[in-house]
């Protein structure tokens, strides 16, 4: 199996359907390295130890994190099981960006960005990786959200260990659409 299907295979298990290959993360999202070398040979991922330390190692977004004394492995964002990563509230930066495509900035505008189905908001501490994440979705649109001035009204900020921001929902007046870098 390819890195990057070995990747979507853990993030699966890791954020989305633990169950369906038979897991169960604890209540902050980890679950034991011996479980889930198990759980993948039934989905034909017959991988040692090393190739998934690895495959955790060389991800592109550091998409996984293992605990510190190597047992344990979770996904440090992007959950819609309900965890508790146990992050602190940190200051954000003054401006954060939102990428998404631009058949939802009208409805994003109206109603503020919702979490959907995952835990938070995720927002990107620069422009040029908004417009990836958007890129994802279609044709990208950049929000710039206002999160000093969300974090001076009381409105809780997390950074996750793979440097992704998360908020629980960005209300309407606290967004303004931007284009993106490449326009
Ligand atoms: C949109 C990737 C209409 C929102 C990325 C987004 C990220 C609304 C979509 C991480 C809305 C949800 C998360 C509203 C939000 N009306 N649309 N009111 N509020 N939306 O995939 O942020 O590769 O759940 O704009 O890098 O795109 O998986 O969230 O387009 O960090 O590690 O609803 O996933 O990381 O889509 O991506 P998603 P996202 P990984």
């Amino acid at each position: 199996m390819q890195n990057t299907q070995l990747s979507k295979l853990l993030s699966y298990a890791l954020r989305h359907r633990p169950d369906e290959l038979g897991l169960t993360l604890d209540a902050q999202g980890w679950v034991p390295v011996t479980d889930l070398l198990t759980a993948l040979q039934t989905r034909d991922a017959r991988i040692s130890l090393s190739q998934l330390q690895a495959v955790v190692a060389s991800n592109d977004k550091k998409r996984f994190a293992f605990s510190e004394d190597g047992q344990l492995l979770r996904a440090s964002q992007g959950h819609s099981v309900e965890v508790d990563l146990g992050l602190e509230p940190v200051v954000p930066p003054a401006a954060l960006y939102h990428g998404t495509a631009t058949r939802f900035v009208a409805s994003i505008l109206a109603e503020g960005l919702r979490p959907g189905s995952r835990q938070h908001v995720h927002l990107s501490p620069d422009r040029a990786t908004a417009e990836a994440v958007g890129r994802r979705h279609g044709k990208p649109a950049i929000l710039l959200v206002a999160a000093g001035a969300m974090h001076e009204a009381g409105i809780p900020f997390y950074q996750s260990a793979n440097g992704v921001w998360l908020t629980a929902a960005v209300p309407p007046r606290y967004l303004q659409p931007e284009l993106p870098e490449s326009i």
